[in-house]
C-alpha cells in the first residue's frame, strides 16, 4: 500500500499520516508487523470531518467511536491491524511511537512538540501491516523548544 493512497483515504475525514517505522522487538508493537504508520489529527480538519458526520451525540466517547469506525473501516480495506491511541488501560506507548516515526520531541509539560504543529496534534490510531513497506525518513529537524 503506498503510503499516498494511505493518505488519501484517511485524508478524507480530516486524518493525517504522522509518521511510520520497521517496529524492533523492543518498541513493543503487539504481534510482529513488518509496518507501523501513525495516524493522527492537527488543525481543524479532522473536527470538521467529525461535525459532518454527525454520530450520535449521547453515545459514550462519540469522537472515539467514529475514529474507530473510520479507520477501523479502511484498515479492514487494507489487510492492516488497527490500535487505538484511546484503547486502555493498559494504554499502548503511542508518544515513544510517535517520537520512532517522526520528528517529534518530548515539550517540558508532557506533550510532544512538532516543528510545524506545536503542541496541538493528537494522535488516534496505529495502522499495523505485515509486510515492511518503504517509508519517508522522518524530516530533520530540531526541537522548538531547544533554545
Ligand atoms: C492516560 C492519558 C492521559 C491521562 C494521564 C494520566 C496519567 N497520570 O498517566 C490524563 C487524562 C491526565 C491526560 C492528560 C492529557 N493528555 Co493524555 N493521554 C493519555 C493516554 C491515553 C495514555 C498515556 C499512557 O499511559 N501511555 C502508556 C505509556 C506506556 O506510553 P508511552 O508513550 O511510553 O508514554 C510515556 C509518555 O507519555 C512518557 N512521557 C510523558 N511525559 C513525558 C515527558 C518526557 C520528557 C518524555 C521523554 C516522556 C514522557 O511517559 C509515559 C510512560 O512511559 C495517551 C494516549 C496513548 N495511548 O499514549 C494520551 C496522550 C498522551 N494525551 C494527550 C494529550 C493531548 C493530553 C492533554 C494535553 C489533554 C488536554 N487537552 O488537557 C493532557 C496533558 C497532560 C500533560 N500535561 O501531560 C496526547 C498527547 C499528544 C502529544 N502532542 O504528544 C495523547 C498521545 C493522546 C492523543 N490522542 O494524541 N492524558
Amino acid at each position: 500500500m503506498p503510503m499516498k493512497a494511505l493518505a488519501a483515504a484517511i485524508g478524507r475525514h480530516g486524518f493525517l499520516l504522522r509518521g511510520g517505522f520497521h517496529p524492533l522487538p523492543a518498541d513493543g508493537v503487539p504481534g510482529d508487523p513488518g509496518t507501523l504508520v501513525m495516524i493522527g489529527n492537527a488543525g481543524p480538519a479532522m473536527w470538521e470531518a467529525f461535525r459532518a458526520a454527525c454520530p450520535e451525540p449521547f453515545t459514550p466517547n462519540p469522537l472515539d467511536a467514529w475514529t474507530r469506525e473510520v479507520l477501523g473501516g479502511i484498515a479492514r480495506d487494507l489487510g492492516a491491524t488497527p490500535l487505538f491511541s484511546f484503547d486502555g488501560p493498559p494504554y499502548l506507548p503511542f508518544q515513544r511511537w510517535a517520537m520512532r516515526g517522526d520528528a517529534v520531541f518530548p515539550s517540558p509539560i508532557g506533550p510532544l512538540i512538532h516543528p510545524t504543529y506545536g503542541l496541538w496534534h493528537a494522535y488516534r490510531a496505529a495502522l499495523l501491516f505485515a509486510g515492511r513497506i518503504p517509508l519517508p525518513a522522518p524530516a530533520a529537524a530540531a526541537s522548538p523548544c531547544a533554545c
